[in-house]
């Protein structure tokens, strides 16, 4: 008996969307797509901003339950870096993950030009300096996060190239986070179903006592335009290219009128969560319609015991 349906699964906080446009202290087109993490007992958001000339770059917002009394930095934190040709038409979508060997944070983002977007790697501890390490990985590139440990000596990254045409999510290995090697498909797309024409990373892997939970969005092209829902699996702890479990339907897509209401109506883009170790909730922060940020909040007991009812995948 599955106590929850995949759409009962996260729950839309009443008050979406947290962040506006409205709300930035300097003129912005869309807010959206944001990293989260913990800091300072606050909960930090790194938003996606888009300027009016199209071009992206990133600000921090902060509140203390996660959920309210937003306050986004007057100013930008961080800027596309003309000193990195690939940062020229902006930075997009970042992923935050603690690095405890470094005592700094890693942010794996998006970086824009005409060379196609690639994954760029910064550190931070207090997300005021930032150490740029440059871009990882080929163009095309996106959806990008690290694993907070390594496994056998090597870091792992998550991260999903575009090859002649498939938009898998694949996983490589790094012992020093430049150079990567042992590519391989992670998740890839399943055809025929709502995750047919794209996957993609949301959230950084979140470890469980079962295993790495990976939340990410899956595209379905349609005569109006993309869907993009969002859907589960979970993996190994000490081996995680290795499945467990992939849940067959969508656990959250565009259903509210505030979701087919923006730049590109029909998205709903989870890239950051937090869970609160002692309750189990998950907060998972995501972009809506490329235009603005909204909150749901799911359970990982909920989450755990719904992965594990559904029939893992075939040929894997
Ligand atoms: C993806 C990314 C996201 C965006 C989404 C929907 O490819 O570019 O930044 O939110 O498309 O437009």
């Amino acid at each position: 008996m599955v106590p929850f349906g995949p759409n009962e699964l996260f729950q839309r906080w009443e008050g979406n969307p947290i962040l506006s446009p409205e709300m930035w202290p300097y003129n912005a087109n869309a807010v959206f797509n944001p990293g989260a993490l913990e800091l300072n007992g606050e909960t930090l958001l790194l938003v996606r901003v888009e300027d009016l000339q199209g071009f992206s770059h990133l600000t921090v917002a902060r509140s203390k339950d996660g959920k309210t009394d937003w306050r986004v930095d007057p100013k930008s934190s961080l800027m596309p870096d003309p000193a990195y040709d690939e940062e020229q038409w902006g930075v997009e979508d970042p992923r935050i993950v603690w690095l405890e060997e470094f005592g700094k944070y890693a942010i794996t983002y998006v970086s824009f030009s005409k060379s196609g977007p690639v994954i760029s790697l910064a550190m931070t501890e207090d997300f005021h300096s930032f150490l740029r390490m440059g871009a990882l990985l080929p163009p095309e590139d996106k959806d990008a996060a690290l694993f907070p440990r390594r496994f056998g000596g090597r870091f792992a990254l998550i991260h999903r190239p575009v090859i002649r045409g498939e938009a898998d999510i694949w996983i490589a290995f790094s012992p020093d986070l430049k150079f990567w090697g042992k590519h391989r498909v992670l998740l890839p797309v399943r055809p025929g179903h709502w995750d047919c024409h794209r996957v993609g990373l949301g959230p950084p892997p979140i470890e469980t006592p079962e295993g790495w939970l990976i939340i990410y969005h899956g595209v379905r092209i349609t005569a109006s335009g993309s869907l993009y829902r969002v859907g589960l699996a979970l993996f190994d702890l000490d081996e995680p290219w290795k499945i467990i479990y992939r849940a067959n339907p969508w656990v959250f897509g565009p259903q509210k009128r505030y979701e087919f209401f923006g730049d590109v109506p029909g998205v709903t883009f989870p890239t950051g969560a937090i869970l609160d170790k002692a309750s189990g909730e998950l907060r998972l922060y995501y972009g809506i319609a490329d235009k603005v940020v909204g909150l749901a909040i799911g359970h990982l007991d909920q989450i755990l015991h719904f992965l594990k009812h559904n029939p893992k995948p075939q040929g894997q």
